[in-house]
Parts: structure tokens; sequence; C-alpha cells
């Protein structure tokens, strides 16, 4: 028979015991273990705890702190809470994404190994075969915090642990395939993030019952396309121009008229500062410096770019026109206007307007790229067998961020970090008290900061931030973006997380400018400049270029009225990513920066302790500790686990609340280990349930060998 192996947590100090006789491989893997909880026993000290359940001052913040750092000082970056997985940057290469470490992780239970990302992944999906039910990995955490590289290690994990055929191989190699390719598109240098996700990603991973990944989906949400043709001091345009510009072939460059200098094209050139009206700076050539960034290659990734794409089956043609269409962007950067009407083509615009038009073209053309290319992935990556499938989801956006002046892009992308937040509020610390409350579990609640008043602020009908915007909007010619902050500081005064210079105090009033609005976002106070709110949103092109089609342009400046303003859409666009999540199991990974300069072995206490705080990792510990690792309804409950127990099986008479009453009876579960509530078992620490699960796999193997026995000789 199999052995079980039971981990029992004795406050922090962890115990292995083992019952039933091993198979040799078993024992030798139960040893393992113990000798490295030996290790980690005597290592405590050092290398702090795994799961900070297990942390004995678990209430203080600085427990919490010091346990983070020490671990961060052995290069182990991650730590538990319960199922929660805590992540730390650290910077630089660590050697745990190995092959051989995906296949120790492969199917090892959650809390026999080091915390690891690939513990995560292998439970969410191991999970999901048992269950088979969707899930969805929630990824957060600030700009540079590790989000991107977490979703990538994760959907590596299980390209190499999941069944592989030679079709599935297929399926797998375009799944990995498309994060170079989005990358490229939708990823830039920041001052925060050499590789900054500008736009939000949610991917389903679509598996079939063999737990075998057959397909995938991409939502993609609002792209950052103003960085087309404006980047901040020290920052650049999306990778695919300097892949493009550095990398690409000497036919291909000729054939789209490129030189192999970025500093030739002005979109790549820095110009100015956000708020900074600076159109006339567009049209002479060549300024400044071109960012180049070290961490970054652009002529190798323009390679593994260019081979993806064929993998993905993209047609010779439409990778032609790809860059075509690239390239066309940087040559119309270079387009440049006088005032002169003489020659030339004839227009009615002003020079400024002129500059504007073509910024406008210029980033739909490239945003209407974007949304190409995420629909090619989704037609290459679909699946088009239509048996049941589950699927897991990772979502990774942009993190929040703060610079030193911002814009209605960090609005949007801040918002949308308080969305998030919000779903986890309200999937760990607030649906989980309420559970207790209604189970009739006797529950101390754990008061924690709701961030609920600060995303009605932003999307409140008729009275949010987002509302007042569109009304302006909807007064073109009169209203300005400093009409939209009179507008803002009539309805928003006195709100305990506006502030603008006119509504603040002496003292902070001398840290805001007239043109500024500031949040205090759950993450920290981020003071916007108005200027390009209007504008940003209209994402407007003039009608005139909208139709091309017309022989000649036409006179007059009309403008296309934006229907769907910017951050309307975008706000119902998150309540449509609300939806899909709500309706699946939720895992978390919270990322962490270490320090603000992107430096290794650099642990800044006050910048972690800062997350610590926001990530509200010191609730949803108390939440954890004081709660259940695990509850199932009466019926699921006991319809897995009856073979257990000889008077629930194979039919119980009474209720369901009875026979697991009778089942766990049976199964010697102590008083302090569950509770029952009014619809569902509640169960404290996962090796509980472990150990029950372990005895069912025993049953069900003595039951395999009766029945081979049985029918041995026919
Ligand atoms: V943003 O909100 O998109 O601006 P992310 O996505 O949170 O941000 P990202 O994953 O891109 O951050 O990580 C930033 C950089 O940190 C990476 O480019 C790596 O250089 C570094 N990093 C992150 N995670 C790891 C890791 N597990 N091991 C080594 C890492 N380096
Ligand atoms: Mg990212």
């Amino acid at each position: 028979p199999l052995p079980s192996v039971q981990y029992m947590h004795y406050g922090s100090t962890i115990a292995l015991y083992m019952t039933h006789s091993c198979s040799k491989l078993l024992e030798e893997r139960c040893n393992r273990i113990l000798r490295d909880m030996e290790g980690s026993l005597t290592a405590r000290d050092r290398v702090g705890i795994q799961d900070f359940v297990l942390l004995d001052a678990y209430t203080s913040e600085s427990a919490v702190l010091d346990n983070l750092r020490k671990r961060f000082n052995e290069n182990l970056i991650y730590t538990y809470i319960g199922t929660l997985l805590v992540s730390v940057n650290p910077y630089k290469e660590l050697g745990i994404y190995t092959k051989k470490q995906m296949d120790i992780y492969m199917g090892v239970n959650f809390f026999e190994l080091p915390p690891h990302i690939y513990a995560l992944a292998d439970n969410v999906y191991r999970t999901m075969l048992t269950e088979t039910n969707n899930h969805f990995i929630l990824i957060s955490g600030e700009s540079g915090a590790g989000k991107t590289e977490a979703s990538k290690k994760i959907l590596q994990f299980y390209a190499v642990s999941c069944p592989s055929t030679k079709l599935l191989d297929n399926v797998r190699d375009r799944l990995l395939l498309s994060n170079p390719v989005l990358e490229a598109f939708g990823n830039a240098k920041t001052l925060k993030n050499d590789n900054s996700s500008r736009f939000g990603k949610y991917m389903d991973i679509q598996f079939d019952h063999m737990g075998g990944a057959v397909g995938g989906h991409i939502l993609s949400y609002l792209l950052e396309k103003s960085r087309v043709v404006h980047q901040n001091h020290g920052e650049r345009s999306f990778h695919i121009f300097y892949q493009l510009v550095e990398g690409g072939e000497e036919d291909l460059l000729r054939w789209l008229g490129l030189e192999r200098n970025c500093q030739r094209y002005s979109y790549l050139v820095q110009v100015g500062e956000v708020g900074e009206v600076t159109y006339q700076h567009y049209s002479n050539l060549v300024q400044g410096e071109c960012a180049k960034v070290s961490s970054v290659n652009d002529k190798s990734d323009w390679k593994t770019v260019r081979k993806a794409l064929s993998v993905i089956e993209f047609s010779e043609s439409n990778i032609e026109s790809l860059f075509a269409i690239i390239a066309s962007v940087l040559h119309l950067g270079n387009a440049t206007f006088v005032a002169d009407s003489q020659g030339y083509v004839l227009s009615p615009f002003t020079v400024d307007q002129a500059v504007y038009a073509k910024d406008a073209l210029a980033k739909a053309i490239y945003g209407r790229t974007f949304t190409w290319l995420v629909n090619e992935l989704n037609e290459s990556l679909a699946n088009k067998d239509s048996s049941r499938k589950t699927v897991i989801g990772l979502l990774d956006i942009y993190g929040f961020e703060v610079f030193s002046v911002n814009s209605f892009e960090q609005f949007c992308i801040n918002y949308c970090n308080e969305k998030l937040q919000q779903l986890f509020i309200q999937l760990t610390l607030k649906s989980e008290q309420e559970e207790y409350e209604m189970e009739g579990i006797e529950w101390e609640s754990v008061p924690y900061f709701n961030n609920k008043i600060i995303c009605d602020l932003v999307e409140e009908k008729f009275k949010g931030i987002i509302s007042v915007l569109d009304e302006e909007c909807l007064r073109p010619g009169e209203a300005t973006d400093m009409t939209f902050l009179e507008k803002l500081e009539e309805k928003m005064g006195g709100h305990p997380h506006f502030v603008t210079h006119k509504l603040a105090d002496q003292k902070t009033r001398k840290t805001l400018e007239r043109g500024d609005f500031r949040l205090l976002h759950y993450a920290g106070e981020v003071t916007y400049c108005v200027v390009g709110f209007l504008d940003k949103n209209n994402d407007l092109l003039y009608r005139n270029i909208k139709e091309v089609s017309v022989p000649r342009v036409l006179a007059g400046t009309v403008v296309a009225r934006n229907l769907h303003p910017v951050a309307t859409q975008f706000k119902s666009s998150l309540v449509g990513l609300t939806e899909i999540l709500m309706s699946k199991e939720p895992w978390y990974v919270r990322c962490m920066k270490p320090n603000e300069g992107k430096q290794p072995g650099l642990f800044d206490d006050v910048l972690v302790r800062h997350q610590v705080k926001y990530l509200g990792l010191m609730e949803h510990l108390r939440v954890r500790r004081a709660g259940f690792a695990y509850r199932r309804r009466y019926e699921i409950f006991l319809q897995r686990y009856k073979p257990l127990c000889p008077d629930t099986w194979p039919n119980w008479k009474g209720t369901a609340a009875e026979g697991v009453e009778c089942l766990i009876k049976h199964l010697g579960y102590k008083p302090d280990e569950y509770k029952m509530g009014r619809t569902k078992i509640f169960i404290r620490h996962p090796r509980t349930l472990f150990a029950t699960e372990d005895a069912f796999e025993v049953c069900k193997h003595e039951l395999a060998t009766r029945i081979q026995a049985k029918y041995k000789g026919y």
C-alpha cells in the first residue's frame, strides 16, 4: 500500500511522521524531506520561515519584514501565506527555473517543498484536474515587481509539465511564443522597468480532460498608444521599433526605406516632458539621445520575434505588411509641416493641427495593428475542438506606477490596479469573513482598509472622475483640461482621497501645481497633471483622416465625436474582466520590489514595508492564520471520501452533514481541526486534508488490487 506522509506544524516547528509501510522510493522521498526540514530548522534563524502562517509573531509587521529580508538575503525569493505566494524580485538570475527544478515540483504536495512559483502552478493545475473547474492566477504588484516574469514562468511550467503529443506540442510552442511577440509590440523601457508592460493581459490556457494544453485565448487591455509619438526622458517607445531598426535584415530595411539608425526617427528620440506642448519639437529631426538599454538586446530579440511569428504561422505576406506598417509609423513621424502655401500639399490645418493630426494617425495605426496582432494570435491559439475544457487564466497587467509627472496613462493604469486590489479584497478578506458569518462559524473579524472608496471616486456613475471627464469631452471648443479640473474641484471637494492646489491646506498646497490633482491611492499618493486628459480621453482622429478614401483633404477641421471615450471604455472592459475572474477559483501571486534601483542584493526596508502594508499582507495573514485553509460543501466532501468509512459507503441514508460528521469521526479528526458550518465543512490546516487524501489514495489502490485479484484469470 502507498504510505501516507503527514506534516505536523507544532507552532512553528515542523515534524513529519509516516504511517503505513513505505516503498523504497517513497521512503527516500520522506527521508529527503526530513533532512531538508531538519536542515531548515537549524538554518531557520538564517533563512527564515517559508510560510508566514507559521510565524510566531505573525501580527508584527517587523517580523514579517525580517522574515522577507532574511530569505531575500539567502536568495529565497518566495514565501507563502497559506496558498498565496509572495515573490520578491531578485534582479538577478537565480538558476531556479531549470527543467530539473520543474521535475522536482511536478505532482508534489504543495507544502512538501520550499515555496516556488512552480509549486503554485502545479497545485492550480492539479486542483483543476481533480475538481474539473476553472481557475485564475492573479499576479499583482507595482511596476517592475516581477509580474510578467512570474506569468512567463507559470506558462513555461505548463509547457514542460503537461502531457505531450505532436499536436499538443504545436499548441505549446504557440502559447510560449505568443509572449515575445506581444512583449515586442506591447512592452517598453520606462523609468521603472526596462521591460514594462504597457498593456494589460489576461490569458486563458485551455486544458482537455487529460490535462493537455489544447489552446489559449488572450484579452488585451488599453495599450498605452501615446508612447508611439512621445516618451519621457530616459524611456523608450515600444521594443519592436528598435528591434526592426537594429535587427532588421539589410534587404528588409532597404525595402522599407529605413536606415539602421534609431537617431534618424523623431518618434524614437525623446522629446520634452509630459504636459509640455512640444509639437514644434517633432518637426526638428534628431533630438537628444535615443535610450539604449543595457538589459535589452534588440538585435537578438528581433530574431526571436521573427522566428516566433513564423511558428505562430503568420503568413509571410502578413509579416511583411506588419513590418511595413511599423516602418510607416516611423516615416510618418519624420513628416514635417511648414506654414507656406507655395508647393506642398495644401492643407487647411495650422502647423500645430497638422502635427497633431499626424500623431493621432500614428497612434491609431499602431493601436489597430496591436489589436490585429492579438486577434491573429487568438486565431492561431484557438482550439477548434468543442469538447469540454477547463481553463487556467493568467492575469498580468501593468503595475501601479508613480513618476515625477503623471498623466492620463498613469491614471488609467493606477485605476486598473485599484480595481484588482478591490477584487483581491472582495475574494479574500471580505468574502472570506462573510462566509464564516453566513455559515455560522464563530469569528473575530479582522479589520482591513477597503479601497472601494477610491474605486468609487474614479468610476462612480455620474459622480466619479471618469464621468466628469466624459462630460467635459462632450463640450468641444468650450471645455479644456483646466475646466475639467475645476469641475473636479466642484464635485470632489472634501473627498478624503482627492486634493488639488485650490483645495489643499497650506502645507500640502506647496507640493501641488495649479494644474494638478492628487489621488490617495491604496498604494500611495499620485499627483496627476491634467494637461492632455481631455485629448487622450477623446482619442480623436480628424474625420478626413479616418475617411482617407475621400480623394481630397476637405476643408475644415471637423472632428468625429468619439462616442466611446477611452476611460469609459477601459472601465467597461475592467467590469468584463472582473466578471470573467469572479466565475473562476482564485490564486494569488503578490510581487514585490526590493529597491527602486533595479539592483540585485539590495533590500530597501522602507520600500518593502510600504508594499507589505498596501498589498494587505498583514490582514491576509491574520485571516489565514485564524481561518480555515479548506472548505467544501457537505455533499461534495461526502461524495469523494465516503469509501473511507464503512458507515458511509456505498450509500449514506441521512443528510450530507450527518454523513460528513460520521465520516470524520471515523477518520479521527480532532475537534480543533475542523468546524461544521451550515452547508460546508471547514478544515483548518491543509495537512488534515492531505492525510484524508492520502488515505483515499490507499483506499483506491486497495480497491483496484481487490478488483484485479477478483478478475485474475478472466
Ligand atoms: V510592469 O508593471 O509590467 O512595469 P512587472 O511586469 O511587474 O512590471 P517584470 O516581470 O517585467 O515586472 O520584471 C522586471 C524585471 O525584473 C525583469 O525584466 C527582470 O530583469 C527582473 N525580474 C523579475 N522577476 C525576476 C525573477 N524571478 N528572477 C530574475 C527577475 N529576475
Ligand atoms: Mg509586466
